[in-house]
């Protein structure tokens, strides 16, 4: 083999260097708003200004009267295609464009079609509509109230704002572990609503092609075979005349699963003109009306005996969905995966209660950065160990290790009927401690303590649940969870590999390539991964709860394996022996007992598609398809310990440092596995101190722009200081987790817990996130510091 100096070849798992930075860092990579076709128009969309309203008319005569607009959408004329409402997520419907009334600020009303972006925008303030305000429910703890607007009054029967009840766990069992226990601590908390907010807005082109019949749409998806499969149902198009393109993408985090109002419009604008009509989101639109996560208010208790050892924990939870049910989640879990609130500890019972409300503000409830709910399952029971160890004024740290569960309880059934496949939490939680110094840190505490400064420390230890999910326990609007994969080797030993999961940033073009390698002894770069486009590519759901590697990974590992297997067919007819007797080793098969005699994976790719004799049987050339249905989802785990410096003065927080340790299982590319972490960390942070969508009584958004919804930056990130143990989960083929979600799960508590803890001289047990110069402050108004 012959090596280029200086770039080595990478023939498996490893730190590789990202192939696609090499367009990304020229700036030669494709976006949405990238794709300018022939006779393209341009989108816009009127919003409106009203939280609450009903529409007495709309007038768009003066706007189609603009010179250079070629239509105005109402929902009027989406109604005569019966396309103005939609399907959402979890079995709700959505206004794509207002008919009746509107029902959140931002929701869309008309959508103009001109010859260029900014005629759009200039029509857009010729349309007149009419409103007539209505009151608002602003605030999720009002939804229920007798004299609360019907929020959703088309849908037939609907008395309230209610939309639905769920459980999961023993109640009664739960009930028991309290009474009998020692030490019962309870806490209300909110986790607020937060947007992903991704550097690149939302967007579109829709060429709708009259002479073929062919609906070509470049948009920015994290599930494009999904999204086609629902354009085709919900549209009546048919599925095979429908190509969904997701080009490069400026991140998603979730905020790219679903369909919203502007795709279908642009897709409907460019049936109606027989033109191609690209849309691209601005930023308020983007945080205005786009999908928001979490919202949870969560009414949550924890039990344990004198000597702190954990019973069970049970929680009450009200959440805020917004004016249409769009969250994201498998379909038969309202709350998507928010029971595996149990977290990392071993404990007899636990239940959980969450009820659903309608509210006037914009619909969605996406897994932002964390497998369905898991975010909040897992900042609820980390604030609630923390509580419990003042309670008994033992160390947290302590706490967690005498609570934490035993390697050889795995693969673990938890309190609601999760099974956790593999761990060894203790060791990473040591390996953490022991980075963090936490014992000198302790100390330190202490002696600035006696000088009156606010230095606080907060550990939180996550389980994550990722990878969604197998077919017997899981599904989205009807379809199984699982992904295709197709691998093609062809004569000269290069490969290319196709794929359903969609990258927006995480690097697939060089993790799945390495997979290939790992399996197939080839250099990652001579594996060329597809993706992203609906012709090019398998059927699978898409990119998001971190399942690209726990299943994408998983068919991409299987479908090489099957290629080595045939290979190895292949192989004994070159070598006439029997294949039974052939042995593999990196990138060969070869005559076992014989390792000189055997035949390279390129020879045998040659030998694939040229004129061997080949057993019966044996077709030529050297490819497989797989489809790979996960059989559990994996559970990445891990221990992060932040330290802060609070300023009682102002409240300001400064992060001093954090340390994450994470436990993935197998890392593919741990250089990629720590830039997910780094992303995720930076995450915690502004979701612990800075970010809330917050609206007033009329319903106003109040944090739409980024002067308003804060993205932490580099001024606010420590330098990051990264650990790593590896469990391999059992049941995936490579051992890996999944990993991109971790850190955004993990460090909120992380934070809030150092936060509390720096407040603890002035008896402060609990304040809700953010945590803000103005809320820290405010916390500490008429409270006496005791050391
Ligand atoms: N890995 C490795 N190893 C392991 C794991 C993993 O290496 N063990 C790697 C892979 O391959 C890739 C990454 O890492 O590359 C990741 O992965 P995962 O975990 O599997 O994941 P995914 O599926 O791929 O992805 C998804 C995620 C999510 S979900 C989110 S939010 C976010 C994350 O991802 N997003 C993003 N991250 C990121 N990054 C970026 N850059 N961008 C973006 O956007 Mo959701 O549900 O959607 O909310």
């Amino acid at each position: 083999m012959t090596h280029t100096a200086g770039t080595p070849r990478h023939h498996g798992f490893g730190p590789m260097r990202r192939k696609e930075d090499a367009r990304f860092i020229r700036g030669r990579g494709k976006y949405v708003d990238d794709i300018k076709l022939p006779g393209m128009l341009h989108g816009a969309i009127l919003h409106s200004p009203h939280a609450h309203a009903r529409i007495r008319s709309i007038d768009v005569g003066a706007a189609e009267a603009h010179p250079k607009v070629k239509a105005v959408i109402t929902g009027e004329t989406l109604e005569a295609m019966n396309l103005a409402w939609m399907p959402t997520l979890s079995n709700d419907v959505q206004a794509v464009l207002a008919t009746d009334k509107v029902r959140f600020q931002g929701q869309e009303v008309a959508f103009v079609i001109a010859e260029d972006h900014y005629s759009a925008r200039d029509a857009l303030e010729l349309i007149d509509v009419d409103y007539d305000p209505l009151p608002v429910v602003s605030d999720a703890r009002t939804a229920m109230d007798e004299d609360a607007p019907v929020i959703r009054d088309d849908l037939e029967g609907r008395k309230d704002n209610h939309i639905f009840d769920w459980e999961a766990g023993d109640r009664a069992r739960t009930e028991e572990v309290f009474a009998v226990a020692d030490v019962v601590v309870s806490q209300d908390m909110l986790y607020p609503r937060v947007h992903p907010a991704p550097l690149e807005t939302c967007g579109i082109v829709a060429d709708m092609d009259k002479v073929t019949g062919k609906l070509t749409v470049w948009a920015t998806t994290q599930a494009p075979h999904a999204h086609r499969t629902l354009y085709a149902l919900v549209a009546g198009l048919p599925e095979h005349k429908i190509r969904v393109i997701s080009p490069d993408i400026g991140g998603g985090f979730g905020n790219k699963v679903g369909i919203y109002p502007g795709y279908v419009c642009s897709i409907v604008g460019s049936i109606l003109t027989g033109r191609p009509v690209k849309w691209v989101e601005d930023r308020s639109e983007n945080l205005m009306t786009t999908s928001f996560a979490r919202d949870y208010h969560m009414s949550g208790s924890i039990a344990a005996t004198r000597d702190g050892k954990v019973l069970g924990v049970r929680v009450k939870t009200l959440a805020d969905h917004g004016a249409f049910n769009g969250s994201a989640q498998p379909t038969k879990f309202p709350a998507g995966f928010f029971h595996v609130f149990t977290g990392s500890y071993d404990m007899q019972a636990a239940h959980c209660e969450v009820t659903g409300v309608y509210t006037n503000k914009a619909p969605g409830g996406v897994a932002y950065a964390c497998s369905f709910r898991i975010t909040e399952a897992v900042y609820l029971v980390e604030r609630l160990m923390d509580l419990l160890a003042a309670e008994l004024d033992v160390d947290p740290a302590e706490l967690r290790m005498k609570n934490l569960l035993q390697p050889e309880q795995f693969p673990y059934t938890c309190a609601t009927g999760w099974e956790y496949d593999s761990g060894d939490y203790a060791t990473t939680l040591r390996l953490a401690l022991e980075m963090a110094g936490y014992e000198a840190l302790r100390k330190e505490q202490a002696e600035k303590r006696a000088r009156g400064e606010l230095m606080g420390i907060g550990i939180s230890f996550f389980t994550e649940a990722v990878g969604a999910g197998p077919r017997k326990h899981m599904d989205i609007l009807g379809f199984g969870m699982a992904d295709g994969a197709e691998l093609r080797v062809h004569p000269t030993g290069k490969a290319v590999l196709r794929i359903s999961v969609q990258t927006q940033g995480q690097g697939h073009e060089t993790t799945f390539a390495q997979i290939v390698a790992e399996e197939l002894g080839i250099p990652a770069d001579d594996v060329e991964v597809v993706h992203g486009d609906t012709d090019q590519t398998p059927f699978g759901l898409g990119t998001y709860g971190s399942r690209s590697t726990p299943v994408s990974g998983a068919a991409t590992a299987v479908v090489t394996r099957k290629v080595r297997e045939r290979a190895r067919l292949v192989a004994g007819a070159m070598l006439e022996a029997d294949p039974g007797d052939l042995e593999w080793s990196e990138g060969r098969w070869f005559v076992r007992g014989d390792p000189n005699s055997g035949v390279t994976i390129q020879e045998i790719a040659m030998a694939a598609h040229g004129s061997v004799e080949l057993p019966e049987g044996v077709e030529g050339h050297l490819d497989a398809t797989t489809v790979y249905n996960p059989p559990n989802l994996t559970y990445p785990y891990g221990a992060y310990i932040c330290v802060v410096d609070v300023d009682a003065g102002t409240g300001k927080v400064s992060v001093r440092r954090i340390i994450a340790v994470d436990d993935c299982g197998v890392r593919i590319n741990p250089m990629i596995v720590e830039g997910q972490v780094h992303g995720g960390l930076a995450d915690g942070i502004g979701m612990a101190l800075m970010q809330v969508m917050a609206f007033d009584e009329d319903g106003n958004h109040l944090g739409a722009s980024f002067m308003d919804y804060l993205l932490p930056t580099s001024m606010e990130c420590p330098s990051w200081e990264l650990g790593a143990t590896v469990t391999p989960s059992p049941h995936h083929p490579l051992g890996a987790k999944g990993v991109g979600e971790s850190a955004t799960v993990g460090s909120p508590p992380a934070v809030v817990n150092a936060v509390v803890d720096a407040l603890k001289p002035y008896g402060v047990r609990h304040a809700d996130i953010p945590l803000t110069p103005a809320n820290v402050w405010r916390t500490l108004q008429g409270r006496p510091f005791r050391t």
